[in-house]
């Protein structure tokens, strides 16, 4: 019985000390769980006798300390609260940070003003791969083997012999008239083409194309030329002049090279149209024969034009961008000054 009540007062002095959550929980498991468990079975090896008064007692004791230990953990979650309170004080009158937004790359938001001009024009979207055969890339195209006009594309081959990086969106042509033949065609393929050639100011070695096919029976070079000029006003402004000079492609006949007058000097020349006035937009022309009889269609019948245009080089006449390597330099501070 003296040891159950010296256990008693050590147990209560002890609780009084307890600073903290840890030492309260350590006094649970040194005390009710280990001294005082072991006391209260001891009451099995006490004679008979006695066993009734010590029980008893050994209940008091338990009833009090578990008491008093729920009462002391009440209290030290009531401080850890107040301390809580007082250390992680929110200062609510700071002001916000303001959400960073992202912005679209120059290069999407260009390409997206080209698909809604297009789209008002009545060209559907269409997308091909950009890892292509040699024979769609350019035999096909009117170019076939050691044809000379291969070496205006520099090409990225894989290690599959004939498995090419696409140097130009055209050889999605191929694919959009044989799905589609013999109904007539007005589509845009995007896309990303790769060429193997020195990056300069000008040429990257990755750039986006945007191709342009319309197919039908009596398609001229008016359309086309009227699909150009309508696009070049739309893009950059209403008093844009628009020039067509011939050029060569393999798989356009007769080709041309579209200008228009420099956005800088409106034709007085400057620094951006190298003095000359004017500014190459895209090369274009009416489908070759042979490319229609290669997709499909009859040349006695249908007639077609096909255009393709470089958007990061409409983008660096649009904002004056002096430098094509910017686009893919993932410098903020240049892609910061172009919004939406
Ligand atoms: C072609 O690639 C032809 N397939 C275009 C075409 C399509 C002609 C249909 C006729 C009919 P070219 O190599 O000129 O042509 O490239 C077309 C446009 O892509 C250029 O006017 C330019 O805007 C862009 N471009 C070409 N090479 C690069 C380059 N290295 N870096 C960035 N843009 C380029």
């Amino acid at each position: 019985m003296s040891e159950l009540e010296a256990l008693e007062q050590r147990a209560l002095a002890e609780l009084q000390v307890c600073a903290d959550e840890a030492a309260l929980r350590a006094w649970n498991t040194h005390y009710l769980k280990g001294e005082l468990d072991r006391a209260v079975k001891m009451v099995g090896s006490l004679p008979p006798a006695e066993r009734p008064i010590y029980g008893k007692r050994a209940n008091e004791v338990k009833k009090k300390l578990n008491e008093a230990y729920e009462t002391a953990a009440a209290a030290e979650k009531e401080r850890a609260l107040e301390r809580s309170l007082t250390s992680d004080a929110l200062d609510v009158t700071l002001p916000g940070r303001p959400a960073r937004r992202g912005r679209l790359h120059v290069s999407t938001q260009t390409l997206r003003s080209i698909y809604a001009i297009f789209a008002d024009l009545g060209f559907q979207i269409y997308r091909s791969s950009e890892v292509e055969d040699d024979e769609t890339n350019f035999g096909l195209l009117n170019m076939p083997e050691h044809h000379p006009a291969r070496d205006m594309w520099d090409t990225f081959h894989t290690t599959k012999p004939g498995v090419l990086l696409r140097t130009h969106t055209s050889p999605g042509q191929i694919h959009v008239m044989r799905e589609l033949c013999p109904q007539p065609i007005r589509v845009i393929l995007p896309g990303m083409c790769y060429r193997y050639e020195a990056i300069t100011m000008r040429s990257e070695i990755m750039f986006h194309q945007v191709e342009g096919l319309a197919i039908g029976e009596r398609v001229t070079m008016a359309d086309l030329k009227g699909t150009l000029i309508a696009f070049a006003r739309r893009l950059f402004g209403d008093q844009r002049k628009v020039r067509i000079r011939s050029s060569y492609f393999p798989f356009t006949e007769p080709s041309i090279e579209v200008d228009m007058d420099c956005i800088v000097c409106s034709g007085e020349g400057c620094g951006l149209c190298k003095r000359s006035g004017w500014l190459e937009i895209l090369g274009a022309g009416m489908v070759h024969p042979v490319v229609l009889r290669n997709g499909g269609y009859d040349p006695e019948r249908f007639s077609g034009f096909a255009f393709g245009m470089g958007p990061e080089r409409i983008a660096m006449l649009t904002y004056a961008i002096d430098d094509i390597r910017q686009f893919w330099s993932n410098d903020l501070r240049f892609l910061q000054q172009f919004g939406a």
